[in-house]
């Protein structure tokens, strides 16, 4: 079907939504309608954020929603499921091709919901399962009381190495006030303090000491790429399993931007992602697995999930299917190119990034250049129509509150179809607005690590030069709400 065409029935589809939403809440309607208004008109550098397709889109506003179906395909704990059964099949069926792995589980929520199946499934293949065997039973209900208790403190006496969240790790890979970093012993990595850099022989000394039962690799603001073989070989040193979260990076995965070492699927136990971020799909998550945890993975609902969002299944089949045809390998390819040509345009102006520069789909820019927090950067950029976030940099002095720095990502923009020139332009414009933006004072005249004062004018003058590049990439050409 021709582009022309698929917007003209998207915005009917769309039209007609708002006014039977409308209808009940005119406010919700109207909010909807505003949402696309301001992602139209800003530049969306958040790292973790995209724009998914109309077809996407539309797939997850149906009845689908309206089913029950604990359980796993072709084992559900309510009737009817026959529908709920294609849809699931379909998206793992899609995510198996795509990433080339052995099983594929399409129902978590989200991120955090996928690696705490991750983590379960690790636990119960790991632990539960060869208690089971040493005890002659079938399941936890024909433990004796003091054997379920004798478990149950093995369950929990297990240890994690995750990155740390400071060397651009997630609070799920260990950090304390996650649920990761509370049921795990936890230890964590960073990086080289010169360099920013991962050190393998660093985390292998680490993991040596420290015996963990899990090893958890990936990030959410490293701007590197990672060696999953050579973590693999560290798992495998000292008995770990590794479990890799590529969340941010799913989508140069698919592309096959990472390949050999640096595509965790073949080096992993078990790999886990969000299908919304470089991915381009529906907000949700996704585990992949080696054979041998895939009965453990297939446990988590209900073990750890609620029932599945069929609706949301169906859109990551959707998506998938999308990341499966060729144009989305040149897609992935620009997002890693379209990242070196941020960070050289940031670079080239003087400005700071943690590991010099970029490899994947993201930049780390030390705002403390600027004499700025996170926090005030990030504001001043909003008031001109950037929206970033602000991020904590290795040993920032700001911790993750206030932090010292700005992630910047390439994925939403390179979709709308920006280029070497135009991430060029937004390197000059942020550099513009930070370099107009002075530190505020609290009310009692001390300094802020919050409160900033941006030159008179800036933002008009960014914001109509941000509109000039995105006016040129239009988002969803064609879609009328007016
Ligand atoms: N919130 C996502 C991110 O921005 O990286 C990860 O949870």
């Amino acid at each position: 079907m021709s582009d022309e065409r698929i917007s003209s029935l998207t915005s009917s589809a769309y039209q007609q939504a708002l006014e039977v939403i409308a209808s009940v809440e005119p406010r919700i309607a109207e909010a909807t309608r505003q949402e696309l208004v301001d992602q139209r008109g800003s530049l969306k550098l958040i790292a973790s954020e995209n724009y998914a397709s109309p077809a996407v889109l539309l797939t997850m506003g149906t009845w689908l929603s309206d089913k029950y179906a604990e359980g796993t395909v072709g084992h559900r704990f309510y009737a009817g499921c026959q529908n709920v059964d294609t849809v699931e099949a379909l998206a793992a069926e899609h995510a198996r091709e795509l990433f080339g792995a052995p099983y594929a589980y399409a129902q978590p929520h989200s991120g955090i919901d996928a690696n705490l199946v991750a983590f379960w499934s690790i636990l119960a293949h790991r632990v539960e399962t060869p208690a089971l065997e040493r005890l002659g039973a079938k399941n936890v209900n024909e433990l004796t009381e003091e054997d379920w208790e004798s478990l149950r403190h093995d369950l929990g006496n297990q240890r994690l190495l995750g990155m740390s969240l400071d060397a651009g790790g997630h609070l799920t890979h260990g950090f304390r006030p996650n649920i990761s970093g509370k049921m795990f012993h936890q230890q964590q990595y960073g990086t080289d303090p010169e360099t920013g850099l991962l050190d393998y022989d660093a985390v292998a000394a680490k993991a040596r000491e420290f015996k963990p039962l899990v090893i958890v690799a990936g990030y959410s603001a490293y701007p590197r790429r990672v060696n999953f073989a050579k973590m693999r070989e560290i798992a495998d040193e000292v008995g770990a399993t590794l479990m890799v979260d590529m969340a941010h990076f799913a989508g140069l995965v698919a592309g096959k931007v990472f390949t050999g070492d640096e595509d965790p699927i073949p080096h992993a136990h078990v790999t886990t992602t969000t299908t919304h971020k470089s991915l381009r799909g529906p907000r949700g998550g996704l585990v992949l697995a080696q054979e041998e945890f895939a009965a453990d993975v297939d446990r988590g609902c209900p073990m750890v999930l609620g029932g599945p969002l069929s609706h949301v299944m169906a859109a990551k089949a959707v998506a998938l299917a999308e990341a499966r045809r060729p144009e989305f390998r040149t897609y992935a390819q620009n997002i890693a190119d379209n990242a070196k040509s941020l960070a050289e345009g940031f670079l080239s102006r003087g400005a700071r990034l943690v590991t010099g520069g970029t490899d994947n789909h993201l930049v780390l820019l030390d705002v403390s250049g600027f004499g700025l927090t996170g926090r005030q950067a990030e504001s001043a950029l909003l008031d001109s129509g950037v929206v970033t976030n602000r991020n904590s940099i290795p040993q920032d002095p700001n911790g993750a509150w206030y932090t010292s720095g700005i992630r910047l990502g390439t994925p939403a923009l390179t979709t709308r179809g920006f280029g070497h020139d135009e991430f060029d332009r937004v390197a000059e414009l942020i550099v513009d607005v930070l370099t107009n933006t002075e530190p505020g004072t609290t009310k009692d005249g001390k300094p802020s690590k919050a409160s900033y004062r941006l030159g008179d004018g800036v933002a008009d003058k960014i914001h109509a030069a941000a509109g000039e590049l995105l006016d040129k990439h239009p988002l969803y050409p064609g879609l009328d709400l007016a």
